[in-house]
């Protein structure tokens, strides 16, 4: 018979207070959201809940420059400094030179065509999201969780030394550092609708960790890396997966190449423990990704691998309807303890006037163009077994 998993989850109400500004598409919010639901189907009786904490400077410079670190953490947004004057306040040395300070938000990473703006407090926000991804790791080693969620991780842009595609510190690459002190190999897999390109070129030199990740690729698609051919180098050749896919995947086509790639990798490589992204920008009706899974799919993919008895820990991303985001975590929390969530949104949710036009958790999708074929699909698969046969040598 097999035995019930201890399944934990980190959160902290502030997370969703955090802005990005009014024009930008990533919103905390979704996290909060998603938790509501959580509670609201009543799916945290069956989790252990922890309140997320915030990471400290020396865990992040684990992976991140000492001097990018310092920056995000002195970060002080120009409206806040307008205030600070006003009001008589003395001014964080950071703003004094004006022109030193552009110099470093454009090193950093740092407003460039808004992807990263500076906002107050992006270094607490992203202490929380790392804290509960580092902490994750700590309940797997410990082996006081089978798995181990934080919806509020998994920015796997953020380089070294640098801010990238919404995300301002790793919490992947930290959370799977972590796990190296103690666990001989890592499996990394994501399927958020954008190239995992952070995580990936952290490990791109080692066999400790193999990464995977499924994304868009083509015509101008952010961040336009993760190529079938990008492999890894050095003792890392072979341990890097891509799998790079045209717009209009659907659950049948997807789940079916997400099976047949993972179960080779895990045939494979052998992990002690999976780190896994599940941006839900991949779901259709997202506002950046060209994807087509509804829920159900994007939930097949966590319960795969929940089938190979390996502890999990599992991580947001993307995502931006955010109404489809903590439609999908909350149903997917549910799948990891074993519990479906019935009937519609619950009226008292807080943020039930959000889903008011439909309030349930699973809604149809329109039917789009599939413009993988099954012959290219077939060619991709082809080519990835052959680079892990080389895994297997
Ligand atoms: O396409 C770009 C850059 C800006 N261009 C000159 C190239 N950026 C994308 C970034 C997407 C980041 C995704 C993050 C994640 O993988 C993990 C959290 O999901 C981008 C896009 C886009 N349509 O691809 N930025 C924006 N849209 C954007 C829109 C409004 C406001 C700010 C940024
Ligand atoms: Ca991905
Ligand atoms: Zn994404």
């Amino acid at each position: 018979m097999e035995t019930k998993k201890k399944v934990a989850y980190f959160y902290n109400n502030e997370i969703g207070n955090y802005n990005y500004g009014k024009l930008h598409l990533m919103n905390p919010k979704r996290i909060s959201m998603t938790h509501s639901l959580i509670v609201g189907y009543g799916v945290y009786k069956d989790l252990d809940v922890y309140t997320t904490r915030e990471a400290t400077k020396e865990e992040i410079m684990q992976f991140h420059d000492q001097d990018y670190v310092e920056y995000l953490s002195n970060y002080v947004s120009s409206s806040k400094i307008d205030f600070l004057k006003k009001n008589g306040c003395s001014i964080p040395l950071i703003d004094e030179d004006a022109k030193n300070d552009s110099d470093k938000k454009k090193q950093y990473g740092i407003d460039v065509q808004a992807d990263c703006p500076g906002f107050d407090g992006l270094y607490t926000f992203s202490q929380l999201s790392t804290g509960g991804s580092i902490d994750a790791a700590h309940l797997i080693i410990n082996n006081a969780a089978d798995i181990a969620i934080n919806w509020g991780g998994g920015l796997h842009h953020a380089k070294k030394g640098e801010a990238y595609g919404f995300c301002y510190v790793n919490d992947i690459v930290i959370c799977i550092l972590e796990l190296l002190k103690v666990f001989p190999r890592v499996l990394y897999i994501d399927i958020d609708v954008h190239h995992g390109d952070g995580v990936e070129e952290a490990f791109y030199t080692t066999n400790r960790v193999m990464t995977v990740s499924f994304h868009e690729f083509g015509e101008d698609f952010f961040p336009g890396t993760g190529g079938l051919n990008s492999n890894g180098e050095g003792l890392g050749k072979n341990y890097a997966v891509n799998v790079p896919l045209r717009p209009g995947m659907d659950d049948e086509s997807y789940v079916q190449l997400f099976k047949n790639v993972m179960n080779k990798v895990m045939e494979v490589y052998r992990p002690d423990v999976v780190v896994f992204q599940t941006g839900a920008d991949s779901l259709a009706n997202d506002k950046i990704g060209h994807f087509n899974l509804s829920i159900k799919g994007h939930g097949q993919c966590l319960t795969y691998m929940m089938g190979f008895n390996v502890p999990l820990v599992v991580l947001g991303g993307g995502g931006y309807t955010i109404q489809n985001v903590s439609r999908c975590w909350a149903f997917e929390t549910g799948l990891l303890v074993k519990k479906s969530l019935n009937g519609p949104i619950p009226v008292d949710d807080p943020f039930f006037h959000l889903y008011e036009k439909q309030n349930v958790l699973h809604v149809p999708i329109q039917q789009v163009e599939n413009k993988n074929s099954k012959e290219d699909l077939n060619k991709i698969q082809e080519e990835i077994f052959k680079q892990l046969k080389d895994v297997e040598a």
